[in-house]
């Protein structure tokens, strides 16, 4: 993958991803940094840890029920993305602040969701024999510079269907879904979840579509599978921590309600860890328009995403995202044989903070007249095409509006550090000056 541009709109020119060449436009927004990332495929990398993490999650949704599949090229249309999965033209995740565009129609996936409606197909096919499936694939997305957050990621989706064969009755439709959940292990994981399974505002029956017994069914199957997972996850981990002499706290996990434009009604599954409750995947009952639109009209079922670095993390205790693209042996050469281990970290280096701050120029401030608005998600991608891998995170510091003048002000810190050698003076100096000039001749800030 290889193209030209930074930050900035481009309006002539073109971009090249994966042997296919792109126009780009005033949409365009992926840079060269973000595009150097594809085709890597982390994930089918032996001994890489998300490639141990995929294959882990693959084993608990086996054939022939399930086929497990991988998509290389991240390159979709914004229809495969947003409209087909039924997001409104308003949506903020079609903004260019939190979305890559290779030109209007194109864009890098923000989900493994943009598949789905291919994959439903493929189920429709006469020779298709499976059910369900999981994909692994690299997503990108625009957002905040921490240890747990960065533009690349991946994430895994998973499916299930059934047939409604003609002439079938809901409670006959259900009882087949009831029947496979007691193929399915139990656990006795206390789990919190305190609502019930639709409501009727929030996350209502597709009621045109299915019946309550039908989705009751979905949902427990749904839950059961997911709760598996994770519980298989953290049997793995503990069995690490026991072999390494720390205690691990007893597993707590919740589902809380969520809203996807694709499910309903949908979940978002919780895990207690480290003192916090954090969120490991989204999922829900597919909504019938897409099985409907995708050759499959004739079935129902579920659907689920997760992020693999949040759980990779979780498993082999990685403290900063940016490891998983690590090329130094002392990180790679900690993962064979497919075995879960604990990371042991390598002595860190030091970090150096510097701050920037700078006034809007009246033009980014007011919301008149075509000015380009200044979203907190452009500075991180300022710092990224700069500072590359060395930065750690980045963050608002400070607000201002001048009293008399109305200008608005921001200072952000940002904190380099890199994992792999000591940085000098000098070369931290080169990149914050470069982040300095950037901002100047992108967004005409002064620099205070
Ligand atoms: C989605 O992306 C939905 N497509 C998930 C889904 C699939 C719902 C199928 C229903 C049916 P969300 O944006 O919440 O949802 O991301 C899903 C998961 O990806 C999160 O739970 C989290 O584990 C992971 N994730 C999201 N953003 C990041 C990030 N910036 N860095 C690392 N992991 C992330
Ligand atoms: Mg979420």
């Amino acid at each position: 993958a290889t193209t030209q541009s930074t930050l900035g709109a481009k309006t002539t020119g073109s971009i090249t991803v994966e042997g296919k060449t792109y126009p780009t436009d005033q949409w365009t927004n992926a840079t060269s940094s973000i595009l150097s990332h594809v085709s890597k495929q982390l994930y089918s990398q032996e001994n890489h840890p998300l490639y141990i993490t995929r294959k882990l999650i693959e084993s608990q949704f086996p054939g022939p029920t399930y086929g497990n599949y991988t998509e290389g090229n991240p390159v979709v249309t914004t229809a495969q993305n947003f409209d087909v999965l039924g997001f409104p033209a308003d949506h903020p995740g079609r903004s260019r602040t939190d979305t890559y565009y290779v030109n209007e129609k194109t864009v890098l996936r923000t989900h493994t969701s943009a598949h789905q409606a291919e994959y439903f197909r493929r189920m429709a096919e006469e020779n298709s024999t499976e059910d369900g499936y999981t994909v692994a694939a690299d997503v990108y997305r625009r957002d905040a510079i921490d240890r747990s957050h960065y533009p690349v990621f991946h994430q895994m989706e998973g499916a299930r269907l059934w047939k409604r064969t003609p002439g079938m009755t809901a409670s006959e439709s259900a009882a087949q879904i009831w029947e496979d959940l007691k193929k399915l292990p139990t656990h006795d994981v206390e789990v919190g979840d305190p609502n019930p399974v639709t409501h009727a505002e929030r996350n209502p029956l597709q009621s045109e579509h299915h019946s309550q017994e039908e989705v009751e069914a979905i949902a427990a199957h749904l839950k059961r599978n997911l709760e598996l997972l994770v519980i298989r996850i953290f049997s793995e981990a503990s069995k690490v921590s026991q072999a390494s002499g720390t205690q691990q706290e007893p597993l707590k996990i919740r589902w809380v309600e969520a809203y996807f434009p694709f499910t309903s009604p949908s979940w978002e599954l919780e895990v207690f860890w480290q003192g916090d409750w954090l969120e490991v995947l989204g999922c829900g009952v597919i909504k019938q328009i897409l099985l409907n639109n995708s050759g499959v009209p004739d079935r129902i079922g579920w659907a689920f995403g997760l992020g693999l670095e949040r759980i990779a993390m979780l498993l082999f205790e990685i403290p900063d995202i940016r490891l998983f693209w690590s090329k130094d042996a002392r990180f790679l050469s900690q993962f064979k044989d497919d075995k879960i281990v604990r990371f042991q970290p390598f002595s860190k280096f030091p970090e150096c903070y510097k701050d920037v701050a700078f006034w809007l120029s009246s033009a980014t401030t007011s919301a008149a007249g075509g000015a380009v608005p200044f979203h907190d998600n452009d500075m991180m991608e300022i710092v990224r095409e700069c500072a590359k891998d060395i930065v750690e995170d980045v963050k608002l510091v400070d607000e201002f509006v001048h009293p008399k003048t109305g200008r608005k002000s921001l200072c952000y810190r940002i904190n380099y550090r890199s994992l792999e050698h000591t940085l000098t003076n000098k070369e931290v100096n080169v990149v914050h000056e470069q982040v300095r000039q950037t901002l100047v001749e992108k967004f005409g800030v002064e620099i205070r």
